[in-house]
């Protein structure tokens, strides 16, 4: 029960030498790829190299696989409709203690290891913070030899790729495995079917009981595509399974010739179509029928397989399900695995309803992400009856079960069971995922200590009350091999160098840092590295937008999807203010400075991309202004996506995380830029309350309205125009939107921004937070300029991160929520 990552694992042993490397590689380029040494280019160099490490990458599933059967272990599932993995060639390599083994025999064979993982395409099955915490988890829970199995779907298509056109967002397709991809295994062997549309017929079998049948309108495949999951330690292997969808030929004739014959064609959806695409959508429910769709096929095959898999040990004895088996539902997206298990045990194996919600109620478990309202799932109940008809039903019985407990605990208190009702009346019926999700789950949790505060005083006060133990939390976490050790290998080395090599599973061993950070010879080895990674980071910079920049500037970054309660339009309200000072002063005092965006808009959502042309077309302006110089520059980075981030981060000096108080679920990228040295500018939102108590009040710059004063504020009648009117400068930047200043012959291109904040009422409180951020940047420009005082609060911000690892957070699954045990997987004796 106590698996810490350090206790589980030793460092990597090394078993293949560089030798052996060169060989496989040269191997696998002549007969896997058909070339050779002389002719090969950097991408077959990269599929070669990959090709030698699935050697031991297969061996060590082999072997975890094996073990695991042989002890029929507890695993917990972890379905996500996103897994947002990146890049895994150097992953594998780290965590196997192959990179410098594989970057000297590249290099003894005339290659460069770092052209060669440029080469792979990032694996971007998610939008943002949810699917790239799927990510660390897994990392995690591989590196912790903890049973468990990651299920999502194989998305032909990943998110978007982004192009920057004239200012704008373009979205162009991803397409990860266009070149095929080196990592992924497919195995035909494991298909699933799912059924999908049709009707439910009730029958009376023996003894009277009510039997119902599910007769579908079609019927799909799920074809399983497994990406091994390798441990730092390269003991355990777990894996990701994806599921792809094919045509299973199946159409329900039945249904045609009962005269449905519009309906038949139209539920007859195109098999493939289910995989095609990633919803770009971050925080915003759909509603779109295709979406439902992919949720419940991949539940579905997920289920399956699980179920698969248990029967081989343990036949048809259900009663040891729940010890054995625990899913982990990723927000709502994979809420409706609850009604298809109790399907598969009601009308399937047959059990009574009792037995199967006994069963059901302890494997499930649900992570909230978020409280914003446009986020919580609903479903129209007629686009369910239609998809699910069989589906809608056990959730009313679901609910009519629930209703009768309600009125135990609230006798004839209607309005409570309205409010608690999984069914939301009043408007279209709709079916509330959230509310089935917590009925349906034996524990729920949020993911930092004030938004699980927030869900049980706010979102599910009523649930709390009635289920007292049910609520709890778990701090998000980020893994350190791959967002220290693996994209700041400078750091990493120094780091090593001070306090020895087991800190990438041994996170709070950081805080040996902190008794150096006033050291002036460690500060400045430390600033050294810091300023390394600057002058790369500038360099891509120049080579992607074409910017110059200066590495004495302070490098200033935002990195995350474009959203307004991210508030990035505060930010740029602010370097706006900025221009307009030194504009008026040349010499107005700043240390120079680079804002640094990276951000993608739902395609869909039109005023985040309006964000983003604004951001540009600023940039252009400022960038290309004389009176400007080097004070001030402003950069938009194209296509923001994992590998992007691995290069940013370590070039930090300042991380922005300005939500607006109550917003951000937890937030992540403040852990890694924390991690790697950046000093937080932030809101007291999410992870970056526990941010602050970690590295105390001096090494970091809190600013603007808590959770409590923006409930007041909006309580009071938040009126944005009194901020407009009694501050001079917030007038002066927002009517600067509304001439062509920076989109010359186009006046009120940039309109829609002042719009939102003044005549929408500005929800996100920009305008009454925005003298509290610029007099906090102010702070941050006289901190930074006292050079000692700086690194010292660089160094306290990475010794202090520990708690933040993703092993602590899944640690904290395992005590709070899992029960499960590691179980080791010996490495080969060679
Ligand atoms: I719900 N999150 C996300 O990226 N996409 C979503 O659809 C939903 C939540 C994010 C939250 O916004 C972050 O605050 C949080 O750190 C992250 O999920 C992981 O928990």
């Amino acid at each position: 029960m106590n698996a810490t990552a350090s206790q589980a694992n030793s460092l990597p042993d090394v078993k293949i030498d560089k030798n052996e490397f060169k060989a496989a590689v040269i191997r696998h380029l002549h007969c896997t790829l058909g070339t050779d040494e002389n002719k090969a280019n950097s991408h077959a160099w990269w599929k070669a190299t990959c090709a030698a490490m699935q050697e031991n990458v297969l061996e060590g599933l082999r072997r975890t696989q094996k073990t695991h059967y042989m002890n029929d272990t507890r695993a917990v599932h972890y379905f996500s409709a996103e897994f947002l993995m990146g890049r895994l060639l150097s992953n594998n390599l780290q965590n196997f203690g192959l990179y410098e083994v594989a970057e000297a025999g590249l290099k003894e064979l005339g290659v460069e290891i770092a052209d060669v993982l440029e080469e792979e395409p990032d694996m971007a099955l998610g939008n943002g913070g949810l699917g790239r915490l799927a990510a660390c988890f897994i990392d995690s829970l591989a590196t912790m030899e903890i049973p468990a199995i990651g299920y999502g779907i194989h998305y032909e298509h990943g998110l978007f790729r982004q192009e920057i056109r004239s200012g704008a967002q373009i979205e162009r397709p991803d397409s990860w495995r266009d070149y095929g991809n080196p990592w992924e295994i497919c195995r035909p062997e494991s298909t699933q079917e799912v059924s999908l549309f049709g009707y439910v017929e009730t029958k009376y079998g023996e003894n009277g009981r009510i039997q119902k049948e599910w007769h579908p309108g079609s019927i799909v495949k799920g074809v399983p595509w497994d990406i091994p999951v390798v441990g730092y330690g390269g003991k355990t292997v777990n894996v990701l399974r994806l599921w792809q969808s094919e045509s299973s030929g199946y159409f329900n004739w039945d249904v045609f010739n009962a005269g449905g014959y519009v309906d038949a064609q139209r539920e007859n959806v195109q098999a493939e179509t289910i995989s095609k695409v990633l919803y770009p959508n971050d925080e915003t429910e759909a509603g779109k029928e295709l979406r439902l769709i992919q949720q419940y096929f991949f539940c579905s095959c997920s289920l399956k397989d699980i179920i698969r898999r248990y029967k081989r040990a343990h036949k048809d004895d259900w009663s040891r399900f729940a010890e054995q088996v625990v899913i982990q539902l990723n927000d709502t997206h994979p809420a409706i695995a609850i009604p298809e298990l109790m399907r598969i045990l009601v009308d399937r194996a047959q059990l009574d309803w009792d037995t199967a919600w006994g069963i059901s109620t302890k494997v499930f478990a649900y992570t909230n992400h978020t409280l914003l309202p446009e986020a919580l799932e609903k479903w129209p109940a007629r686009m369910l009856e239609k998809i699910l008809p069989r589906h809608l039903e056990i959730i009313y019985e679901i609910n009519h079960r629930f209703m009768d407990e309600v009125d135990k605990k609230w006798p004839g208190d209607n309005l409570m069971k309205a409010k608690l009702s999984i069914i939301e009346e009043g408007g279209e019926k709709m079916v509330r995922m959230g509310h089935l999700s917590v009925i349906g789950s034996f524990r729920v949790n949020g993911v930092a200590e004030l938004h699980s505060r927030l869900v049980k005083q706010n979102l599910f006060p009523e649930f709390d009350e009635l289920w007292p133990e049910k609520l709890t939390n778990v701090t998000n976490g980020i893994t350190p091999r791959r967002w220290l050790k693996a994209c700041n290998p400078a750091l990493s080395k120094l780091i090593d160098k001070k306090i020895g090599e087991d800190w990438p599973i041994n996170l709070k061993k950081l805080e040996g840092l902190a008794k150096h950070a006033t050291n002036k010879t460690f500060q400045k080895q430390f600033m050294q590295v810091k300023q390394a990674n600057k002058k790369m980071l500038a360099e891509e910079i120049l080579a992607s937008t074409g910017i110059e920049v200066s590495t004495d500037a302070i490098f200033d970054v935002q990195i995350k999807r474009l959203h307004e309660y991210k508030r990035q339009h505060l930010n740029l309200l602010h370097i706006m203010a900025l221009y307009r000072r030194i504009l008026e002063n040349p010499d107005y005092d700043m240390h120079p400075r680079v804002f640094i965006f990276g951000a993608k808009a739902a395609p869909a959502y039109t005023l985040a991309k309006d964000i983003i042309y604004a951001i540009n077309m600023v940039a252009n302006k400022v960038n290309n202004d004389p009176r400007v110089g080097d004070k001030l520059k402003v950069v938009f980075l194209p296509n923001y996506r994992v590998s992007l981030a691995e290069k940013m981060i370590p070039a930090s000096d300042v991380s922005e995380q300005i939500s607006t108080a109550g917003k951000e679920a937890s937030g992540t990228g403040n852990m890694k830029l924390a991690l790697n040295g950046a000093v937080t500018i932030g809101t007291l939102d999410g992870a970056n309350v526990e941010i602050a108590e970690e590295v105390g009040d001096d090494n970091i710059f809190i600013f603007g309205l808590t959770v409590d004063e923006v409930t007041e504020t909006l309580k009071a009648g938040y009126n944005p125009k009194d901020y407009y009117y009694q501050d001079a400068e917030i007038k002066a930047v927002l009517d600067w939107l509304e001439t062509d200043y920076f989109t010359p012959g186009k006046p009120g291109a940039l309109v829609s921004i002042k719009q939102s904040l003044l005549d929408m009422g500005d929800p996100y409180l920009v305008l009454a937070d925005f003298r509290a951020y610029s007099d906090a940047q102010i702070e941050v420009d006289k901190a930074y300029r006292d050079k000692e005082r700086w690194a010292e609060m660089v160094i306290i911000n990475t010794a202090m991160m520990g708690k933040f690892t993703s092993d602590r957070s899944i640690q904290d699954y395992v005590d709070r929520v899992w029960n499960l045990d590691p179980c080791p997987v010996s490495r080969p004796q060679s």
